[in-house]
């Protein structure tokens, strides 16, 4: 395998000094760029795209050739895991995802198994063949959702404002969620495993709604799985925890061991530095909003961010969560080249 040209990411996330700040996007390959919805509309549906290596391969490096992003991100889903366990996942137009069977009973949760990773053999190898595509440009990211994230989605049977049929299983069954649990955070670590020796350089676990959990229960469902997860990543694969609407919970995500905690725009990025700087880099947190203004308050909006996150290493610039569809393309690339530019000159 070549050795990286731009190794900035892997540095930041070391909290090593870095010539500039590095920057890449959540969602930055999707629905905004007009390419990635010609190469979706021949696929014919997310998960045909998904499952095709050389699509995803195709779609995860199509924003690295519009911009001077610092890293790539795996193309796939977190949602892959509960489909190979057989809950037949589907994504409508509009809607998002779906189980065919979701994971409400005794029975239900007592028939789930790890399933055999032969079935996500198609991540895999797509982590393979962007790895050869890439040719050592940038980092590959790779990604799992984390297992109490994916559990709401198991359980909802499919996307939610309120995860309300989850809150109310934590309560009235924990016992049934600790079953759920504990098998989802097996199959992740296999998952995680498969694509850290396919040549991801960097694992990513997204715990998207753990921010809807008591403080106790994040700690026992959100938090505990998530640390049985990075126990299982080889040492020296750098890892990123992104838990959403967890900003006053950032001392227990930091102590979990991950490289980089990446936050929402909702956290003082500035004391979150402060207070645990020292500990892990930190990732975001631009309101992905921004990116649907105008040039000049993408400008300011990103000086801001640069400024709260201060001089020192260890801060990686992103969004506080996925890019939104109707971004226009133009104004991604404002944001990547302001963060370079400025951050350079703010490095002593
Ligand atoms: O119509 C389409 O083309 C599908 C839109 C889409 C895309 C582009 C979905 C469906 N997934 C993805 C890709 C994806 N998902 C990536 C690719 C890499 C990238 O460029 O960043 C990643 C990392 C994810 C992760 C993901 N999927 C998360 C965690 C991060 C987050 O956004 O909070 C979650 C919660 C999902 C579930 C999911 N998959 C797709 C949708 C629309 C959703 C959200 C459903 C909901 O509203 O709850």
């Amino acid at each position: 395998m070549a050795t990286l040209q731009n190794d900035t990411l892997l540095r930041a996330l070391r909290r090593e000094p870095t010539p500039y700040t590095p920057i890449w996007l959540m969602r930055q390959a999707g629905r905004y760029l007009p390419e990635y919805n010609a190469v979706r509309g021949r696929a014919g549906s997310f998960m045909a795209l998904a499952t095709t290596p050389s699509l995803a391969t195709e779609v995860t490096l199509q924003p690295l050739e519009r911009f001077a992003l610092d890293a790539a991100i795996l193309f796939s889903d977190i949602l892959t895991v509960p489909d190979a366990m057989g809950l037949g996942l589907s994504f409508t137009e509009g809607e998002g995802p779906r189980f065919a069977v979701p994971v409400r009973d005794e029975a239900a949760v007592a028939a789930l198994a790890v399933p055999d990773m032969a079935k996500l053999r198609y991540v895999f190898d797509a982590v393979g063949e962007i790895k050869r595509a890439l040719d050592g440009r940038v980092p590959l990211i790779g990604f799992a959702g984390s297992p109490f994230t994916l559990a709401c989605y198991m359980i909802e049977g499919g996307a939610s404002d309120d995860f309300a049929t989850v809150r109310r299983m934590a309560h009235a069954r924990p016992d049934l969620l600790d079953r759920l649990i504990d098998v989802v955070a097996r199959a992740v670590r296999a998952y995680v495993r498969e694509q850290a020796a396919a040549g991801a350089d960097v694992i990513m676990l997204f715990d998207t709604w753990g921010g809807l959990l008591t403080a106790p229960a994040f700690e026992r469902w959100s938090l505990a799985s998530m640390r049985h997860v990075l126990d299982t990543v080889p040492r020296g694969i750098p890892t990123i925890l992104f838990s959403r609407g967890a900003g006053d919970r950032l001392g227990r995500l930091v102590a979990s061991g991950a490289y980089c905690v990446a936050v929402d725009w909702a956290v003082d990025l500035d004391a979150a530095r402060r207070t645990h700087g020292a500990q892990a880099a930190f990732q975001g947190n631009l309101d992905p909003q921004v990116l649907l203004t105008d040039a000049a308050t993408v400008e300011r909006a990103a000086r801001a961010v640069l400024a709260s996150a201060g001089p020192a290493p260890g801060h990686i610039f992103n969004l506080g969560h996925g890019i939104v569809p109707a971004t226009p393309p133009e104004l991604v690339r404002v944001l990547v080249d302001t963060v370079h530019r400025e951050s350079q000159r703010r490095e002593p």
